[in-house]
């Protein structure tokens, strides 16, 4: 089994992106399953031509996306992304779409197909803060969730899709009146996750 899990560089004037922190942490090689991390810009046009051409090339059986949610204050497992890009704040490349399609004429949304409430129900048994999310915004995350699902929607594939959010890190809120987690648990969480995928396989 292989399992494509990604993080993304820091955005927003943060030094440090916590999702690519964890991502980075983990084994080649989790309870069986081979796990390719890569980095995604956090870039609209750049995440929707990278990762259809990740995912038809190493087709994986499971896509498992992570990303920061500054000011939330628990991990949160994405149940649904949405066909919109909708932006006040820029893109790593300077842009800020208003009410576009990320896909024209796909459908209006897509649900995670990863076992959602089971990730956090392990998570919440490990001790780790953690929720469902309804949303994941209009910016590059739920971009990046929307282009998985529909990739592996279009494609046929059977691979399983989904994305979790996790909140700053002690680091990146030092200086800031904002909730944080410790890394170390982040790393956890995202790892746990993982094995909570395969597991459901
Ligand atoms: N979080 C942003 C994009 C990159 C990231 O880590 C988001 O939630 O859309």
């Amino acid at each position: 089994m292989k399992v494509l899990v990604t993080g993304f560089e820091p955005f927003g004037g943060e030094e440090i992106n916590p999702s690519w922190r964890a991502v980075e942490t983990l084994p080649d090689e989790l309870n069986g399953a081979t796990i390719l991390r890569v980095q995604l810009p956090v870039s609209f046009e750049r995440v929707r031509k990278i990762l259809p051409r990740l995912i038809a090339g190493e087709r994986p059986d499971i896509v498992l996306l992570t990303g920061q949610a500054g000011g939330r204050p628990n991990i949160t497992v994405e149940r649904v992304a949405i066909n919109v890009m909708d932006s006040t704040m820029p893109d790593n490349d300077g842009l800020k779409p208003e009410d576009e399609p990320v896909f024209e004429g796909a459908p209006d949304a897509y649900f995670a197909t990863i076992p959602v409430k089971g990730v956090v129900r392990a998570l919440r048994n490990a001790g780790i803060p953690a929720g469902i999310s309804n949303t994941a915004g209009t910016y590059v995350c739920n971009t990046a969730m929307f282009t998985a699902l529909h990739t592996i929607a279009v494609s046929g594939m059977e691979a399983k899709a989904g994305f979790i959010h996790v909140p700053f890190s002690h680091e990146q809120a030092l200086d800031k009146p904002r909730p944080s987690m410790a890394q170390r648990t982040i790393n956890e969480a995202i790892r746990l996750a993982v094995e909570t995928v395969v597991g459901a396989r």
